[in-house]
C-alpha cells in the first residue's frame, strides 16, 4: 500500500509550498503541490493608475522584483502604444543581469546545497589551506556551541550525498563567500537603479536615470568580480558535483518531466523581438524542433485552484481573481496556466535547451545527462556564465551611448495612459517566463492578470487532471526511506521556486501540522 509523506511547508525556497506525495515500492507515485497562500496583487491594483502596476508589483517578491517591474512596464508601454529608447533599455538590462548574478547562484549555495552535502565533512578536513582551516574552525565551534542553522538540522544524507572533506569544506566556504558576491551584485543593480531589491528606475516608458561614467565604470570593476566568480567558483562547483558525485542522479535523469519547455526570451536585443537567451518553445523532448511563442495558445485553468470557476480555461487577458474558498477538489493558491493545453516546464533548462550552447550541450551529450534536477542546476549555473560574459558589452554599448550625448532615456510623447486599451508584457525572469496582462478602462486598471515562472512549474492538476510540471517530475523519484524524502526536496528546489511569486499574501487557516520542517 501506498505511504503518504507530506512536507510542510518545503524550507529552503521563497513562499510557502506543500508537497504531498505518495511512495510505493520505493518510489513516487503520485504528487500533489500545493500553494498554500492567497495571492491579493492582482486584485487590488483594479482602479490605480496604470504605470503604479510598475511598483506595486514588484512587491510580489523580494528576489526577482526588477522582473516584475520590467514586464509590468512593457505591458502598460503596449498599450500605450509606447517605444523603448536604446539606452534605457540597456540600462534595464544590466539592472537585471546584475540580478540575476545575485539570483542564480544564491539558489545554489544557500537555497540548494545543503540536498547535496554532507556538511559533518568538514570536521574531518585535514589539509593544510589556511582558508579551509578556518572555515572547518568556524563550524567546529558553531557545533560546539550548539549553534548550527542554518546548516543543521537536515534530511540525512544519503548514497548521493558528498562527503569528502576537500569537497565539501571548499562548498562550505565558497557558500559563505557567495553572501559577499550577492552583496555586491545588488550593489550593481543599485548603481543604476537607486536601490534594491525593489529599484526605482524603470518606469513605463523607460528609465528615471542614465549612469554617468563614474557609475559605469564602477558597475564594470564590479562586473568583472562577479564574472570571475560565476566562472571559476560556481560554475566549477556545480561542474564538479555533477559529473562526479551527482553524476548517478543526472544519468537517472531524476526530476525529469514531461519534456514541454517554454521561454519568452531574455534580455531584449537591440533588433525588436529578439533576445540574449531566445524565445521558444519545445514539445516531448524534442530539442531540435523550437517552436516561435505564440501568446494565444496561453490559458489558465482554475479547476483544482481556489479560486472561482467562472475564471477557469481562459487567457490570461480575460482572466480574473475571484476566490472560492470552497471547491470541494482544489488544494492550491496557484492556478495552472497550459500552453496548448499542456503543462510546460520555464527557468533556466528551458532556456538552454532553446538557445543549445555547445559546450552546455556536449557536456550533457558526454557523460549522458538527462533532463532532470542535475540538469537544471548546470543549465542555471551555465546561463549564468554566459550572461556575465555578455554583460561587458552591453556596458559598452550604453558608455557609447553617454559619451555621444545620449539623452533620450524615455518615451516621453507616451507618458499618459489611455482612456481605454490592453497591453501585454512577456520576458524571462531569473526562474523563467513571466507574463503580465493589463486592461485599461478610463485611464485606470480594469483588471490585471499575472502569470509568473512559478505558477507554470508549481501548478496543481488542470481540469484534464494533467498533473503540473512539479507534480509530474516527482513521479518515479526514488524514495528508498520514507523517514528521510531528500530526492523529493532536490526535485523541488531545482526548480528553484518562489511561491511568494505565484501567489501573494498568507491564509492562515490553511497552515497545517509540519510532518517535515527539516532542511
Ligand atoms: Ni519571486 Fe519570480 C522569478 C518571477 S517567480 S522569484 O524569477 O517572476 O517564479
Ligand atoms: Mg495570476
Amino acid at each position: 500500500m501506498a505511504q503518504k509523506i507530506v512536507i510542510d511547508p518545503i524550507t529552503r525556497i521563497e513562499g510557502h509550498l506543500k508537497v504531498e506525495v505518495e511512495v510505493e515500492g520505493g518510489k513516487v507515485v503520485n504528487a500533489r503541490a500545493s500553494g498554500t497562500m492567497a495571492r491579493g496583487i492582482e486584485v487590488l491594483l483594479k482602479g490605480k493608475d496604470p504605470r503604479d502596476a510598475t511598483y506595486v508589483t514588484e512587491r510580489v517578491c523580494g528576489v526577482c522584483a526588477g522582473s516584475h517591474g520590467w514586464v509590468s512596464s512593457v505591458a502598460v508601454e503596449s498599450a500605450q502604444g509606447a517605444g523603448l529608447p536604446q539606452a534605457a533599455r540597456v540600462v534595464r538590462n544590466l539592472i537585471l543581469g546584475a540580478m540575476w548574478l545575485h539570483d542564480h547562484p544564491l539558489h545554489f549555495y544557500h537555497l540548494s546545497a545543503l540536498d547535496y552535502l554532507d556538511v559533518t565533512a568538514v570536521a574531518h578536513y585535514q589539509g593544510k589551506d589556511a582558508k579551509l582551516l578556518s572555515v572547518k574552525d568556524k563550524i567546529v565551534k558553531l557545533v560546539q556551541a550548539g549553534d548550527t542553522s542554518p546548516l543543521l538540522p537536515r534530511y540525512k544524507p544519503d548514497e548521493f550525498s558528498v562527503n569528502e572533506p576537500d569537497l565539501v569544506t571548499t562548498a562550505v566556504s565558497h557558500y559563505l563567500q557567495a553572501l559577499e558576491m550577492q552583496a555586491k551584485a545588488k550593489k550593481m543593480s543599485a548603481l543604476f537603479s537607486g536601490k534594491q531589491p525593489h529599484q526605482s528606475s524603470i518606469v513605463a516608458g523607460g528609465v528615471t536615470m542614465l549612469p554617468d561614467l563614474a557609475q559605469i565604470e564602477q558597475f564594470r570593476s564590479l562586473l568583472a568580480e562577479q564574472s570571475d566568480y560565476v566562472e571559476k567558483v560556481y560554475w566549477q562547483d556545480v561542474y564538479t558535483f555533477g559529473t562526479g558525485p551527482l553524476l548517478p542522479l543526472a544519468r537517472a535523469g531524476v526530476g525529469g518531466g514531461y519534456g514541454h519547455y517554454l521561454t519568452y526570451g531574455g534580455f531584449p536585443l537591440a533588433e525588436k523581438g529578439r533576445f540574449f537567451f531566445p524565445a521558444g518553445v519545445i514539445f516531448d523532448n524534442q530539442f531540435g524542433n523550437v517552436k516561435p511563442v505564440d501568446p494565444t495558445k496561453i490559458t489558465e485553468a482554475v479547476k483544482y485552484s481556489w479560486y472561482s470557476d467562472q475564471t477557469g480555461t481562459k487567457s490570461p487577458s480575460q482572466g480574473d481573481t475571484v476566490f472560492d474558498l470552497n471547491k470541494a477538489d482544489a488544494y492550491s493558491f496557484v492556478k495552472a496556466p497550459r500552453y496548448e493545453g499542456k503543462p510546460m516546464e520555464v527557468g533556466p533548462l528551458a532556456r538552454m535547451l532553446v538557445l543549445k550552447p555547445d559546450p552546455f550541450m556536449d557536456l550533457v551529450s558526454r557523460y549522458g545527462i538527462k533532463p532532470g534536477a542535475v540538469a537544471r542546476h548546470a543549465a542555471r549555473a551555465y546561463e549564468t556564465v554566459l550572461l556575465a560574459k555578455a554583460m561587458p558589452g552591453w556596458l559598452d554599448e550604453l558608455e557609447d551611448l553617454v559619451k555621444h550625448g545620449e539623452t533620450r532615456i524615455h518615451d516621453t510623447q507616451h507618458w499618459d495612459p489611455p482612456t481605454n486599451g490592453e497591453g501585454m508584457g512577456l520576458l524571462d525572469a531569473p526562474r523563467g517566463a513571466l507574463g503580465h496582462w493589463i486592461q485599461i478602462a478610463d485611464h485606470k486598471i480594469a483588471n490585471y492578470q499575472m502569470v509568473v515562472p512559478t505558477t507554470w512549474n508549481h501548478s496543481p492538476r488542470d481540469e484534464q487532471g494533467q498533473p503540473g510540471p512539479l507534480e509530474q517530475a516527482l513521479l518515479g523519484v526514488p524514495v528508498p526511506d520514507p523517514e528521510n524524502p531528500i530526492n523529493v526536496v532536490r526535485v523541488v528546489r531545482s526548480y528553484d521556486p518562489c511561491l511568494a511569486c505565484a501567489i501573494h499574501i498568507i491564509q492562515p487557516d490553511t497552515q497545517r501540522v509540519l510532518k517535515f520542517q527539516i532542511g
